[in-house]
């Protein structure tokens, strides 16, 4: 309720371009302080799949069930074992994976900016391996586990996994340490990105169907704290008509052109 009222106060105006402009390039170049929220679409040029299809409705399934369903801290509680095994299957598919342009070009943004915060929804890594820093996962990471008994946190990359991770503490019995449906996320790192949000001049929303809460109300907050909102997507968006400018096109494209031809 909060949200809608909210968005209804703001002005609705959205830019759409194919590129970037030089007009776009000199707004970025003069920026104090940019945050960047990324999310599947960002790692989709890397071979990984998107959770949702077009319009953000459709679901990524596995063995007929929806991610809802396999993502979900009820499945969790029920049957640890799927969880693991649905997750030791992403793992698999991410292991030969490496960033593309876009992830390169993000933490190369992060070198130019004295203020620049990379907030992902994604739990691939991909940013980290390309050299981001100042990154906060708001959804965890697939490449750690957490310990069901003490809650350690530790990493966990062998895949195919013969069994659960024991933990490196207690010997406990572990699930991996990313935010399923339901879950709380990490503590205090929403409320991180949260203070990043609403001190950026602009923040980006890149590649991401901003259909998940809390994440999706980054922006807004943004917004409403006087930063311009840039998304990249190569389709319109829940968060495109809050956004000043929207560049419709690819992540690994569009992100490398707004540095390219400029001296570092
Ligand atoms: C490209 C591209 C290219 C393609 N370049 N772009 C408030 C309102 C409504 C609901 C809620 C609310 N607060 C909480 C909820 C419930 C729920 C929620 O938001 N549900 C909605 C679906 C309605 N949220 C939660 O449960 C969260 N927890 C929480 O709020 O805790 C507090 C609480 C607890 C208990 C009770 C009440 C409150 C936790 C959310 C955790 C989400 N976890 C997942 C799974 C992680 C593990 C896993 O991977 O399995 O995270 S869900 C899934 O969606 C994953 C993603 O991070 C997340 C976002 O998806 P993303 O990144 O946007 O991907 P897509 O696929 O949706 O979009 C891809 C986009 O890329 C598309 O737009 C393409 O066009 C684009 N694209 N190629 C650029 N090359
Ligand atoms: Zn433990």
């Amino acid at each position: 309720m909060y949200v809608i009222v909210t968005l209804s106060k703001l002005p609705q105006m959205s830019k759409v371009l194919r590129e970037v402009t030089d007009e776009l390039r000199r707004m970025f170049d003069s920026a104090r302080s940019i945050v960047v929220l990324t999310g599947a679409g960002v790692s989709a040029e890397s071979g990984v799949p998107t959770f949702r299809g077009g319009g953000g409705s459709e679901m990524w399934s596995w063995r007929g069930r929806p991610i809802t369903e396999l993502s979900s801290a009820e499945l969790l509680a029920t049957d640890p074992a799927l969880v693991w095994e649905w997750f030791d299957y992403r793992r698999g598919l991410l292991k030969e994976l490496t960033p593309n342009p876009g992830h390169f070009a993000l933490a190369e943004w992060e070198r130019r900016f004295e203020s620049f915060a990379l907030v992902t929804q994604n739990i691939d890594d991909l940013h980290r391996v390309a050299g981001s820093m100042n990154l906060f996962e708001l959804h965890g990471n697939i490449w750690r586990a957490r310990c069901l008994r003490c809650a350690s946190t530790f990493e966990a990359r062998e895949t195919p996994l013969e069994s659960a991770p024991a933990c490196f503490v207690c010997g406990g019995a572990s699930r991996p340490d990313v935010v399923l449906f339901g879950e709380m996320l990490p503590e205090g790192v929403f409320e991180r990105a949260e203070e990043a949000a609403s001190r950026a001049d602009i923040f980006f929303v890149i590649g991401t169907s901003a259909v998940v809460y809390p994440a999706a109300s980054l922006p807004i907050l943004a917004k409403q704290t006087g930063a311009k909102i840039i998304e990249v997507n190569p389709e319109q968006t829940d968060i495109s008509f809050l956004a000043d400018v929207t560049v419709l096109g690819l992540a690994g494209e569009i992100l490398p052109q707004f540095i390219s031809g400029r001296a570092h």
